[in-house]
């Protein structure tokens, strides 16, 4: 019903509108035609500087009471200099936007049509031409500099002690790897995916996977920097992490990463936000299909003594693929470390090799 009567306001002030302009149409050709002109070019040229007053005094009255209110504190190192680069753009192109604003608006008042005054004829001037073409070509190769160095930065090669954590997405949740005590995340293989006990397509023959662990959440350490490696299943998602001012896209078949070293823990961020439910959050920055809202999952940055206690509780998914008869489990444990060596050794073999 409401909607209806919304559609009906709207018909109406388009009627509204139409027959005000037919009235106005005849009361210019009653008036004469020029000076009705002269009077509508008045009127716009007053409306302009209004527009021009209210707009600039909005956009003050908006980014004041918004001001900290969106974007909390960046909880990264990384972050941090992606939120000074996106300070400083914004405090390049907020200038030009001022400035170009009020001559666009002034102009249109101040040169508006006036008894014996005419057009000058400009049709073209090198050297304005070089100079609005060359101050912007400087000013954006500065932005895309800034832009680049933090790029570099968080898609180089990782800190030698950064901690390797593997996200997976997938239609709809996030599939989180840790690599376990060795350190190294085993082989894996689309074809071997298996919701049932295999969700990232582990490899079972490798024995880097023996101690792989999957989680629900994912744990970081305080300070210490982590290493993603992205993918996905299906189609492309986008492991979004506001709080840290990170994003990289998660692409089938051709893993990416990122690294950053957390700052806040959680529970400093309670604190902090005055929030006692607060939690770092992942989102899927890509539209990927019906279920792409619901794609979210936790990050629990903590010390290491609580990231600690949390990785020797967690279960290798090798052991949840294979769970030990109950008669004899002693038999696959007391093999997995002689292979285990064996395999590391057969590595480190065919690196010398390259070398
Ligand atoms: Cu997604």
């Amino acid at each position: 019903m409401s909607g209806y009567l919304a559609v009906l306001v709207v018909v109406l002030i388009f009627v509204v509108i139409f027959q005000i302009a037919k009235a106005s149409e005849y009361v210019s050709i009653l008036k004469g035609e020029k000076k009705a002109r002269q009077q509508t070019n008045r009127v716009n040229g007053f409306l302009l500087i209004i527009f021009l007053i209210l707009g600039l005094i909005g956009v003050y009255y908006c980014n004041d009471i918004l001001k900290g209110k969106i974007v909390m504190e960046a909880a990264s190192v990384q972050g941090k200099g992606i939120d000074s680069m996106i300070m400083t753009t914004l405090i390049i192109t907020g200038i030009v936007f001022v400035i170009t604003q009020i001559l666009l608006f002034w102009f249109a008042f101040k040169y508006q049509e006036k008894e014996g005054r005419q057009a000058f004829y400009f049709p073209h001037n090198n050297k304005l031409e070089l100079i609005w073409t060359v101050i912007p070509a400087i000013a954006l190769t500065i932005l895309v500099a800034f832009g680049l160095r933090h790029w570099f930065r968080i898609t180089s090669e990782a800190p030698k002690d950064a901690m390797v954590v593997e996200i997976t997405g997938k239609q709809f949740n996030w599939l989180i790897r840790y690599p376990g005590k060795d350190g190294q995340l085993g082989r894996k293989f689309f074809k071997n995916i298996n919701d049932a006990n295999n969700p990232v397509g582990q490899d079972w023959e490798d024995q880097l996977n023996k101690d792989d662990y999957m989680a629900t959440e994912m744990h970081l350490v305080v300070n210490k920097p982590v290493k993603l490696i992205i993918g996905s299943r299906d189609v492309i998602h986008d492991v979004g992490l506001s709080h840290f001012r990170m994003k990289m896209d998660a692409v089938p078949g051709i893993p990416t990463t990122l690294w950053f070293t957390p700052t806040i823990t959680t529970a400093d961020m309670k604190k902090k936000t005055d929030n006692p439910d607060f939690v770092y959050e992942i989102s899927c920055d890509q539209m990927c299909g019906s279920g792409h809202y619901s794609m979210k999952a936790n990050i629990v940055v903590e010390t290491q003594a609580e990231y600690d206690a949390w990785a020797a509780k967690q279960v290798a998914q090798y052991a949840v693929a294979h769970p030990a008869p109950a008669a004899a489990p002693a038999t696959p444990t007391a093999e997995a470390p002689a292979a285990d060596t064996a395999h590391q050794e057969k590595v480190v073999a065919v690196n010398d090799a390259k070398h």
